[in-house]
């Protein structure tokens, strides 16, 4: 998809504050500095729409990226920052809950998590969270630039067996960087659109 539109349209906390457009969306979830912010300005060809950060745990609000007045990408506050106060997690977790939970344009979750690393303890239990709530979810194991693609198929086998993966989602080897993944995850996006 060639996209030539994109903007923020609200950074939400509370439920009324989400956009009332009727538009599919599909919200990012993964730990904090995995990509997430990355990851969208990729898939939309924006240097920097979706801010970006190497300070982790910056975004806590639910931040809606209109894309062409056919879809939303939201970009969810990160998981698994120690540095958040108890209350803090209690907020975040409400947050999500209640989006993920409630909302009926939801189409699917993208969950972010690197392809170097075996998912995180958070990393699985945002897993089995949507799987609880039988929330459609696209793995996307992205910063695949940075090992050699000799090494993407163990990687990937190790994501899905840590994850305990269910086969009929999708996964996807992704980088930011070079672009690894795109067409094939708008694909998928398309399918549940
Ligand atoms: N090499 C490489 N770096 C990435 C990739 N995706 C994200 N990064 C870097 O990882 C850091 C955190 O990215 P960001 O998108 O802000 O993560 P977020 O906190 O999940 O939104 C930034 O320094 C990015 O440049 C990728 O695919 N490859
Ligand atoms: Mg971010």
């Amino acid at each position: 998809m060639k996209v030539n539109n994109a903007e923020l349209v609200i950074s939400a906390v509370r439920q009324e504050q989400y956009p009332d457009e009727r538009l599919p969306e599909f919200a990012l979830a993964g730990r904090s500095n995995v990509g997430k912010s990355s990851f969208i300005n990729k898939m939309i060809n924006r240097k920097a729409l979706a801010r970006t950060s190497s300070k982790p745990g910056k975004t806590q609000t639910l931040n809606f990226y209109k894309i062409e007045e056919s879809l939303f990408f939201v970009d969810v506050p990160g998981y698994g920052f120690a540095k958040v106060s108890k209350s803090e997690r209690e907020a975040w977790g409400k947050m999500i809950e209640t989006y993920i939970t409630t909302r009926e344009q939801l189409c699917a979750v993208l969950q972010i998590v690197d392809l170097r690393h075996p998912p995180t303890k958070d990393d699985i239990l945002m897993y089995d969270f949507l799987k609880h709530y039988q929330i459609p979810c696209v793995i996307i194991a992205t910063k695949a630039d940075k090992i050699p693609k000799g090494k993407w198929q163990k990687h990937l086998k190790i994501t899905k067996e840590t994850l305990n993966f269910d086969p009929q989602d999708d996964i996807v080897v992704f980088s930011s960087e070079t672009g690894e993944g795109k067409d094939k995850v708008w694909g998928i996006l398309k399918k549940w659109m």
